[in-house]
């Protein structure tokens, strides 16, 4: 009989990496990774479940991967929560959704706490059910002072809406003479989005084997490197981060060659 002691396990872990001699370079982590969160609802079909089984599922990852990004030196990691699109879905299924992120806090704000995490989100949050509102405000007080992982959840966003919202702002801002023609420049453009102040996503992952962009981050990710992944949101581990990390470094040295 063989006897699995936990610090076999490890060593042997730890030899794979060796051999296989992959090792992050702590110098180049991106700094700002998003992530589309998709393929929970086909998480759950494949297992007979409806699909908020497989949102509940998905939200209990994120918890796992914000530890890891927080491992790894990850800066800001932004979720595609829910899009302005999303509103489309079931009744129950929405309503289902918008419960998430209080049950995500009620289970894992403290640690979060604990970890120096700061929540944020981007998107319309006054478009949002008010008790959804309530728990991430709570958050987002409790967590305003922590200098760790930003954890920017995007809720209630669409890119196209973020761009035509800022639109409306620039324009009043000029009307009311705040601001001239003259002073509309990239700079400027950037800081009336919801991203104001973060820097552009460095790497976007999506899950689930589709590829595209889906109404996200369109402006903020004119030079984001994609990376893509047919695994489900719920099955997206530290494994897989990790290998997206090496990606992301391995481009970049090939890039920095020439
Ligand atoms: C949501 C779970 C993940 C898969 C995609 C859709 C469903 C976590 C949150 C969350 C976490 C912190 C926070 C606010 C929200 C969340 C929504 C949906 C709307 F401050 N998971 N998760 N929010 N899903």
């Amino acid at each position: 009989m063989q006897i699995k002691l936990p610090f076999m396990r490890k060593t042997k872990r730890a030899t794979e990496q060796l051999d296989k001699g992959i090792e992050l370079d702590l110098h180049t982590i991106p700094e700002h990774v998003a992530i589309i969160m998709d393929g929970n609802g086909r998480w759950a079909k494949e297992r007979g479940l409806p699909r908020i089984a497989g949102h509940k599922e998905g939200m209990s990852n994120v918890r796992k991967v914000v530890a890891s990004a927080s491992k790894h030196g990850i800066k800001i990691l932004t979720l595609y929560a829910f899009s302005t699109e999303n509103w489309n879905r079931p009744k129950t299924e929405v309503e289902f959704i918008m419960k998430l992120p209080m049950e995500f806090l009620n289970t894992y704000l403290p640690e979060l706490v604990e970890e120096n995490v700061q929540v944020q989100t981007i998107g319309d949050f006054d478009g949002l059910p008010s008790h959804t509102k309530k728990a991430i405000q709570e958050a987002k007080d409790q967590t305003r002072g922590n200098n760790g992982l930003i954890l920017n959840i995007a809720l209630n966003y669409g890119s196209r809406h973020e761009i035509i919202r800022a639109i409306h702002s620039i324009v009043q801002d000029v009307q009311n003479s705040e601001i001239s023609i003259d002073d509309i420049n990239e700079e400027l453009y950037s800081s009336y989005l919801y991203t104001n102040g973060m820097i552009d996503p460095d790497l976007l992952i999506r899950t689930s084997g589709e590829q595209r962009l889906s109404n996200f981050l369109l402006w903020q990710s004119a030079y984001t490197e994609f990376w893509f992944t047919e695994k489900y949101w719920p099955d997206f581990d530290e494994q897989l981060l990790k290998q997206a990390l090496l990606d992301f470094q391995n481009r970049k040295r090939r890039y920095g060659g020439i």
